[in-house]
């Protein structure tokens, strides 16, 4: 839901002088925004995206387009932003490159095509690449704040993702201060200042999920405050999908792998250890699953909270959530709102380069849960190119976590697109989480633990426990021939990737 009516409050958010004679229309604003400018925004996920000042951005190009003149700009953000966003950007042909992320369909589109770069970076890492100049100047950072402070600090939106690093890099800083955003969320998010390129990095001191080592404002040199635009919207709410019986039983499976590793000692029983999880149907299903489960105040280390969290903090589930993005449908915002003093003291949001940090995920040892598109009989998995070319998204924080993770866990459907596409192949058509970093792989069919597995004990348990039964024959005629053939990691070359070249040539991949 959104609205462009100026708030009564607007005025009282900005009780810093120096910013009162900066506050402008959305439109004067972006016409400080030249063709070719690195523009770095706000959001991440549906969060914290500005609003009036990308559509008004977004109708300047559009009528710049229209009179014949070349316009695009390169858009780097937090990971992906609003849909409706990214789309109008993309609709006008706007965006020359894109990094760190997306998952809309119009970008995805001009992306697959090659009219717009995307650069697909695991998301702790952008900061720092931004640092060490890989994407030039950044000329213009446009971002979302719920107000400041009386000495012009900035008070944080919805989600945090690189806006400290964009206030601390762009020459020129636009800001939208939305009054639509909870003036009670200050003291919500904790800003670290302390990372820095090496050789001068220092340890990050934080030993547990609600450890604050930050301030809750951000910093910002008020003389490159170029503009302030007030508006009054809600972020793009992220729908939410009631878990199918496919996800329900994927999130089974899941959790009767916990029972498990807390039987064998490995997972301590009162709380296990904290968790992520991606975000998606599946991802969603398992969180949810917690709910009726045995296990009380957890904690997650995570990236993206959604609805389903809420509940869990709310009903003692969950007793700390740690986040960069809080993407929630109507329904959580409205419930965020009423009960923000409540999600306050369990919520805590952070940059990205800290959500994600390897650092932190290594040493609280996060269990990681992401989406897949497929997996290869050896445990090298795909979350990103379909049928190995086309970009889905991104391989977004999944990397940050899985790598680094205690325990790495691949969530998928044993099949796509109505029992087509085999989840399970005999080759990843591209490779995002090899074989090393890709411990345990879920499906609806069943688990496979691949810890202490070489890689052919791992394809027995990977073809067996969780391919679907219309494709179990064919990757084991396959993997039979090719452990004949001999090898470490068996292969016959010259059909590694026949399942995909017949649903290129038949629509499916079955036999
Ligand atoms: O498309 O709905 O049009 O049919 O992919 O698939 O099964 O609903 O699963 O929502 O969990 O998404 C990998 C995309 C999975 C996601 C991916 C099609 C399938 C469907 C979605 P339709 P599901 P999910 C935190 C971590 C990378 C980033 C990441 C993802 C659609 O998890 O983007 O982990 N991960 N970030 O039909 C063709 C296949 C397919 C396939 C599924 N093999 N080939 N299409 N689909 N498998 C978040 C951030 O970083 C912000």
């Amino acid at each position: 839901m959104t609205t462009s009516a100026a708030h009564s409050d607007a005025g009282a958010r900005l009780p810093f002088a120096a910013y009162a004679q900066k506050v402008m229309s959305a439109d004067d604003a972006v016409k400080l925004i030249h063709p070719n400018d690195t523009v770095a925004i706000s959001g991440f996920a549906s969060a914290g995206t500005p609003k009036d000042s990308i559509t008004a951005l977004a109708h300047r190009i559009g009528e710049a387009r229209d009179a014949g003149d070349d316009f695009t700009i390169n858009l780097l953000t937090g990971a992906s932003v609003s849909p409706q966003t990214e789309r109008l950007l993309a609709e006008v042909d706007g965006i020359a490159l894109r990094m760190p992320y997306q998952s809309e369909p119009t970008a995805r589109g001009r992306i697959n095509t090659g009219s717009m770069d995307y650069v697909d970076v695991h998301l702790s890492h952008v900061a720092q690449q931004v640092w060490e100049g890989y994407y030039g100047t950044i000329d213009v950072a446009i971002i979302e704040i719920a107000g400041c402070t009386a000495d012009g600090e900035l008070i944080p939106s919805t989600s945090v993702g690189n806006n400290k690093t964009w206030l601390d890099v762009a020459e020129k800083v636009i800001l939208e201060v939305n009054s639509c955003v909870p003036a009670q969320m200050k003291g919500m998010h904790d800003i670290y200042y302390g990372t820095a390129l090496p050789p001068n990095r220092k340890p990050i001191m934080m030993t547990s999920v609600a450890d604050r080592i930050g301030q809750p404002t951000y910093r910002v040199d008020p003389d490159k405050v170029v503009a302030i635009v007030q508006t009054h919207s809600r972020d793009h709410a992220s729908p939410v999908t009631a878990p199918d019986e496919v996800s329900k039983a994927i999130a089974a499976n899941v959790l009767k792998f916990f029972d498990d590793e807390v039987k064998a000692g490995r997972l301590p029983a009162d709380k296990l250890l904290p968790m992520q999880a991606g975000i998606g149907n599946v991802a969603n299903a398992v969180m949810a699953s917690f709910d009726k489960s045995p296990y009380e105040a957890l904690d997650c280390y995570t990236e993206v909270i959604q609805d389903g969290m809420l509940g869990l903090i709310k009903d003692g589930t969950v007793d700390h959530a740690s986040t960069t993005s809080l993407a929630l449908s109507d329904d959580g915002i409205e419930e965020l709102i009423a009960n923000i003093d409540f999600y306050r003291d369990h919520i805590t949001l952070r940059p990205q380069e800290i959500s994600n940090h390897p650092e932190i995920v290594r040493r609280l040892g996060v269990i990681a849960m992401n989406g897949m598109l497929e997996a290869d009989i050896y445990g090298n998995v795909n979350s990103t190119h379909v049928m190995g070319t086309k970009m889905m998204n991104g391989i977004g924080g999944s990397g940050d976590f899985t790598r680094n993770g205690y325990v790495s866990i691949f969530l998928s459907p044993s099949t796509a697109k109505g029992g087509k596409i085999s989840a399970i192949v005999p080759m990843s058509s591209h490779v995002d989480h090899t074989e090393h970093d890709v411990q345990v792989i879920v499906t609806e069919q069943g688990l496979a633990d691949l810890r202490g597995l070489s890689p052919r004990k791992r394809a027995r348990v990977i073809i067996d426990n969780c391919a679907h039964p219309d494709y179990r024959d064919a990757l084991h005629d396959y993997l039979d021939r090719a452990e004949a053939k001999g090898g470490h990691t068996p292969h016959l070359l010259d059909e590694a990737f026949s399942f995909h070249e017949r649903y290129e040539e038949t629509g499916s991949m079955l036999p």
